[in-house]
């Protein structure tokens, strides 16, 4: 490697030995090791990529900031030198370096950037044997679509040379302006904006009432990014008491744990609201901040069947009381808010996994609600989602109907019928057996035809193709669907945020009607299923695991 002064003094050209050529961003950005990461020049060569493909960076602003997780300040000192010598004119970073997802993409919009930088692994463990990440936003605040991340792949490929200028680091702390070179740097406390959009959304005086009726509540930030926003809107704003918000400090390395908010993971809190009587509301978010788990007294709020809620009780929302556009949901996710936007009259669309997908609906219009089966619940507020977004319309529809969590769940499959549903994850299992489990079965999939399985017929078969409506672009394979007779299906993915081997999804679905049996256990309501995509797929003899890593 060599390093040379350009004409501009304070600017460096470095000269790369040979390209990286596995820096292909997956479902939400680019993800890998930590010691990935800290190779010479990694995280260099993506962000010369970016900023060579991003649209407007000479003279543009860009927002900038992270998860807080081990490598954050490194990474925000490297793309500050970085866009110094590509020729921004502003950027704006978080105190602390410390900005959520959904937060960010609310500065973005709200201050017209060009887009934003987002430094984080989301829900995978940080530190420095944990992962780090790389999330570019566009101007609309939402994840740049596969075109734009394809074109930053390509351009890894062939890089020689990257820019950036000499400068020391800055102090984050302190909201202030400094300059590096030409380019404004403002720090701005991440927490304000964000919380002036949530006072939009719902009626905090009716939550806060609640709130101090008997009503305590969980909040687990899991030492990740949403600590400080929940502590200034449940404690300082709401009036739940001090303490009501855990694990609210973020940690480099999140505490050691793994910031996933789902029943393995956040499994302390499903424990004080499953096993216990202490608390009547429990909710986790995330790494960055954008997933969300609701629990209530004895309750475990299924993601597919919260976004059902939402959609049923919007108009409870300020925000939302002049109701919706339309609603969309991840193909994964369950058909439960179909049944809903069906009984409402609005269109329902259905898209790959990934939030990048929603962005084109948003933008048009034609959506105002969105969600995906893997926690993630969120709206046109942002292009994002959105952890503390989906808590707060949680306990704004509880502030109205006075209730239980439970009685609400009831209640909604009384009256639409209950998706029974699971989420089985085979996690870091050789890349070669994975791929050859799905290539298998996709290979299978035209003989399935009008076979029996678990005690039903098939009657589709496929890997889903996506056409956006709005657009018109085409996304093929994205995941194996076997669908059968009774509107019960299976879907097979192989995972695009996972590091370490390949992580295999299996999603499991089964609809009973409001006059069926409502109560059952997911895991045995779907146990032929589960029997039968195990037997079909092979999925012990090719994994090796007797069982899932996680069951959500
Ligand atoms: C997973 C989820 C997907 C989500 C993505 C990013 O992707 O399944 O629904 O959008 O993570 O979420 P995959 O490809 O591993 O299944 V986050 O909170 O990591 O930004
Ligand atoms: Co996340």
């Amino acid at each position: 490697m060599t390093a040379s002064a350009s004409a501009e003094p304070t600017h460096t050209i470095v000269q790369l030995d040979a390209p990286f050529t596995d820096q292909k961003p997956g479902t939400s950005g680019l993800r890998k090791s930590s010691q990935q990461f800290e190779q010479p020049h990694y995280l260099e060569s993506f962000i010369e990529a970016v900023f060579r493909t991003l649209p407007g960076v000479q003279g543009g602003t860009l927002v900038l900031g992270g998860d807080g997780r081990y490598g954050n300040r490194r990474a925000i000192d490297v793309i500050l030198r970085m866009g110094a010598a590509h020729g921004l004119s502003k950027v704006l970073v978080a105190t602390g370096g410390i900005l959520s997802t959904p937060a960010a993409s609310n500065l973005i919009r709200q201050r017209q950037a060009i887009g934003g930088i987002i430094l984080s692994a989301s829900h995978n463990p940080g530190g420095p044997d944990g992962d780090f990440g790389v999330k570019v936003n566009g101007a609309n605040g939402g994840p740049t679509p596969s075109s734009f991340t394809d074109a930053v792949f390509e351009c890894t490929k062939t890089l020689d040379h990257y820019s950036i200028a000499e400068a020391k680091p800055l102090n984050l702390e302190e909201p202030g302006t400094h300059q590096t070179g030409a380019m404004q740097v403002e720090i701005v406390n991440g927490v304000d904006d964000f919380v002036a959009l949530m006072q939009q959304l719902f009626d905090f005086e009716q939550i806060s009432d609640l709130l101090k009726s008997d009503f305590p509540l969980a909040f687990d930030a899991m030492h990740a990014v949403t600590g400080p926003y929940a502590k200034r809107v449940f404690e300082d704003l709401l009036g739940a008491p001090a303490g009501s918000v855990r694990n609210g400090i973020p940690l480099e390395d999140f505490g050691k744990g793994h910031p996933d908010p789902n029943l393995t993971y956040a499994h302390d809190l499903a424990g004080l609201l499953l096993e216990g009587d202490g608390y009547r509301f429990g909710a986790a978010c995330d790494g960055d901040g954008d997933r969300n788990m609701i629990l209530g007294h004895r309750c475990f709020v299924n993601p597919s069947d919260s976004l059902a809620v939402l959609t049923a009780n919007a108009t409870l929302a300020p925000g939302y009381a002049g109701g919706l556009a339309g609603v969309a949901r991840s193909m994964p996710t369950s058909a439960a808010v179909d049944v809903v936007a069906k009984g409402l009259g609005i269109n329902c669309f259905e898209t790959p996994t990934g939030w990048k997908f929603f962005g084109n609906l948003l933008d048009a219009g034609e959506i105002t609600l969105c969600g995906e089966e893997s926690f993630g619940t969120g709206s046109n507020h942002v292009r994002e989602k959105d952890g503390l977004w989906a808590v707060l319309f949680w306990l704004q529809i509880l502030a109205v109907r006075r209730c239980s969590v439970a009685d609400i769940m009831n209640s909604h499959w009384q009256r639409f019928g209950r998706h029974y549903y699971s989420r089985h994850d085979y996690e870091a299992v050789p890349t070669e057996a994975a791929h050859g489990l799905y290539d298998r079965l996709e290979m299978m999939l035209p003989s399935l035809l009008g076979q029996t399985f678990a005690g039903q017929t098939i009657s589709g078969a496929d890997n889903f193709s996506y056409i956006d409506p709005v657009d018109q672009s085409v996304t093929q394979g994205q995941g194996l669907r076997i669908l059968l007779d009774d509107g019960s299906r299976v879907v097979i993915r192989l995972s695009g945020t996972g590091t370490k081997g390949a992580t295999i999804r299996v999603y499991l679905e089964s609809y009973v009607p409001n006059t069926g049996d409502l109560n059952q256990d997911p895991q045995i309501a779907l146990a032929k299923m589960i029997n039968a995509i195990n037997d079909l797929a092979e999925i012990q003899q090719r994994t090796g695991m007797d069982q899932p890593t996680v069951i959500t």
